[in-house]
């Protein structure tokens, strides 16, 4: 049993069969924490492409999950492979989003406390699939009354529909998230899933009138016009082609080949059933999705003046019939302004410019609002109606980090909710392990991390962050342009290192910089803003006349005046939310840019692994130590190693442990015993206990299976 002192022929064991040591040379380690020859780069991504090139998607970092998007279909996601994962321990089989998944809802059980999942990565690496497949796990594996299995069905069932209305084509996805998504999955004291509630993040809602080259409108659109039943597309007013609507024409890329329009819609349809839209809900629903499409096609026209008028009205018919807004009242929002004197109401007309804002403008909101309503129905159909004990399981799933040729507003508020993420991950991984050694009374040197709260206070800081500057200007309508903003921020940003406009920066830089640019050194890459748009599309204020019309449009939807700022405040509440709850995470990898199956660019890698901070995650978790286990499970585990301990221990289980350790012949400077748990530094010793109990496993096996179901 001198376990590190000799070597010895041996049976291979689990942990063998999927990358523990003979297995290695072909599909690579589980655990880099286990990669112990080298920790550099190299050796990270050589290990990642072994992996990967096998199909293995997931590799750990202790209990952290790195997952590579594979592009591909992979046969493990079956009720099989859940079935195989239900309640075992988390190092005992290969690396897989269920076991993650399990062992937060078995850590949240045992310990009776909340728990969050955070998924992170750049857009298109595999986030939303990962908490789609951690969804699906909860709602099939958990324990089950008939009574239950309506909520966990819609549950299931919101994600379609919400991916309808919040999903989009972009160049970097097909399937992009165009919101924010956090969602709590209750459960009772049983461990049954009872009950999700939803938040949803600011909608990308520019996208409704607007989308760049090689993108398209969110997929709810051509679904409904693509695969509405011909009653229906009737009723709207529709016709069965999306060439017809300017809003989803633009870019003339209605058709993706992965995308199917017409089933999604019939997935959408019923998912809604299942959800308790019943048909008056249903109509209202596309009516009003029918509306945005017909307001895209209102076309207006200069008048000898120069004023917009409307030659044409009958798309404006179909708006006001689908709305219930006088079309008289709808026709004056869209061309005149209201300006209240003193005592009198004066109308003032639009130019065609400021016409076709206002049309969009109205479009937005519409579609804004529409989506909030929609959150709020799935939310009621999930409701825990038992108000009994419970704990949450939260799932947090953004947009990712983004960076394209031309970059907006919209760019600016996803890349900096990213940097929020990033700076969570630091503060919680950091935290957690100094407390965890404090709390345990054991020393330890903290490993750096590149910290990128610089960038955090850059963007958010009160009175000198670009936030602050930027609502400054909006405060002053008429006299800030989106120029005036950017001067302003060369005043206020000047030196910052993370910050630089044309004006700001040396010859071969500037080069690379229009003059209405700033580009900002995020923690995952540079990314260079166009300034134009941004006053507007943070002002995000419909002209007077349009609130008013938009105030008539649907009692049930609370108007908010403007969503101004909304951002910032609904991200810190965010925090705060993650920040009182057990963290879980998953780093999503994109394997390349072209999204094809099976293939490995290891530049792109890299840049991830880089400046997701996954080499600093490593050294802390090695610098430390890299298992820990509770006295009691680590002797209930190995108690069959020792004559001392075996069968049964009978005093302290500390002191067991002692016992145990000092029989196996670990050196003083291999293990700390802490105040509950013992630390072990090199996972080779915990992985020599592991094989030599693996063998007496398979010697006592009849006498100690019994005691081992479970492990
Ligand atoms: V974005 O920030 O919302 O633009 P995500 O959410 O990170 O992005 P998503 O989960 O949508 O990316 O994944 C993109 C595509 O990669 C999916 O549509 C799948 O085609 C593919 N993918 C991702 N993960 C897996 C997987 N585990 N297995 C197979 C996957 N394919
Ligand atoms: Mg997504």
């Amino acid at each position: 049993f001198c376990l590190l002192k000799k070597e010895k022929k041996r049976k291979p064991t689990k942990l063998d069969m999927e990358g523990a040591l003979t297995a290695r040379d072909r599909v690579g380690i589980q655990d880099f924490v286990l990669l112990d020859t080298h920790t550099s780069e190299t050796a990270f991504l050589g290990n990642l492409k072994k992996r990967f090139s096998e199909d293995l998607i997931y590799t750990y970092i202790g209990t952290l999950l790195v997952s590579v998007n594979p592009y591909k279909e992979l046969d493990i996601y079956s009720k099989k492979q859940m079935d195989i994962y239900m309640g075992v321990n988390f190092f005992e089989l290969p690396p897989h989003i269920y076991a993650l998944a399990d062992n937060a809802y078995h850590t949240m059980m045992a310990e009776a406390n909340n728990h969050f999942i955070l998924i992170s990565g750049e857009s298109g690496a595999g986030k939303t699939e990962a908490s789609k497949k951690i969804l699906q796990y909860y709602a099939v594996s958990c324990p089950s009354t008939t009574l239950l299995d309506s909520v966990r069905d819609r549950m299931l069932v919101s994600n379609p529909v919400l991916e309808a209305f919040g999903n989009a084509k972009t160049l970097k996805n097909d399937n992009s998230s165009r919101f924010g998504k956090y969602m709590d999955i209750q459960f009772d004291i049983q461990g049954d899933a009872v009950g999700g509630h939803i938040l949803s993040y600011l909608l990308e809602k520019s996208r409704v009138v607007h989308q760049n080259h090689g993108e398209r409108n969110f997929h709810i659109f051509y679904q409904l016009v693509e695969g509405g039943e011909e009653d229906l597309l009737h009723q709207l007013g529709l016709e069965s082609n999306c060439q017809h609507y300017s809003y989803l024409v633009q870019d003339e890329c209605a058709n993706v080949t992965s995308i199917n329009d017409k089933n999604d819609w019939k997935t959408v349809r019923n998912a809604l059933s299942v959800i308790d839209f019943d048909e008056s809900d249903i109509q209202h629903l596309f009516g009003i999705i029918a509306s945005v499409l017909h307001l895209g096609n209102v076309q207006f026209e200069a008048d000898s003046k120069g004023y917009a008028t409307l030659n044409k009205n009958t798309e404006l018919r179909w708006v006001s019939t689908l709305l219930g807004i006088n079309v008289q009242v709808l026709q004056e929002g869209l061309t005149y302004r209201k300006i209240e004197a003193k005592t009198d109401e004066v109308l003032s007309p639009f130019t065609v410019d400021h016409a076709i804002y206002a049309r969009n403008a109205l479009a937005k909101a519409i579609y804004g609002r529409t989506f909030t309503w929609l959150v709020n129905k799935i939310n009621d159909s999930m409701e825990n109606k038992e108000p009994s004990r419970k704990t949450v399981i939260g799932l947090l799933d953004i947009y990712g980090f983004e960076v394209f040729y031309v970059n907006s507003f919209e760019q600016f508020c996803i890349n900096y909710c990213n940097e929020k993420l990033q700076q969570l991950f630091i503060q919680l991984t950091l935290k957690s392990e100094q407390e965890e050694y404090e709390a345990e009374g054991i020393g330890w040197e903290p490993v750096q991390f590149f910290n990128n709260k610089i960038i955090c206070d850059l963007v958010e800081e009160k009175h000198r962050g670009i936030i602050s500057v930027l609502d400054e200007e909006c405060l002053r309508p008429g006299e800030a342009t989106d120029f005036t903003f950017l001067e302003k921020l060369e005043e206020k940003m000047g030196s910052h290192p993370h910050f630089i406009t044309h004006k700001l920066s040396d010859k071969k830089i500037r080069k690379t910089l229009d003059r209405g640019d700033f580009r900002l050194l995020h923690y995952a890459g540079e990314v260079t803003y166009g300034v134009v748009g941004f006053i507007d599309k943070n002002n995000d204020m419909l002209y007077r006349n349009i609130k008013y019309v938009s105030l008539l449009l649907w009692s049930i939807i609370h108007v908010y005046l403007t969503d101004k700022l909304q951002f910032k405040s609904s991200l810190l509440g965010l925090t705060d939310i993650l920040m009182s709850k057990e963290p879980w995470y998953v780093r999503c990898l994109k394997s390349n840019e072209s999204k094809q199956p099976g293939r490995f660019d290891d530049v792109l890698v890299r840049h991830q692994v880089k400046y997701l901070g996954l080499m600093e995650h490593l050294r802390v978790r090695r610098a430390g130590f890299a298992y820990r286990r509770r006295y009691e499970l680590f002797l209930q585990r190995y108690k069959p190693l020792c004559p001392a301990t075996w069968p049964h221990w009978r005093g302290v289980a500390a002191e067991g442990v002692e016992v145990l350790v000092q029989h196996l012949g670990y050196l003083p400077d291999e293990y700390k015993m802490g105040r509950t748990k013992i630390f072990i530094r090199h996972p080779r010793t915990l992985f020599a206990t592991e094989d030599a109990f693996e063998v007496c496993k398979h010697k006592l096996a009849s006498r100690i299976q019994a005691q081992y179901k479970g492990y």
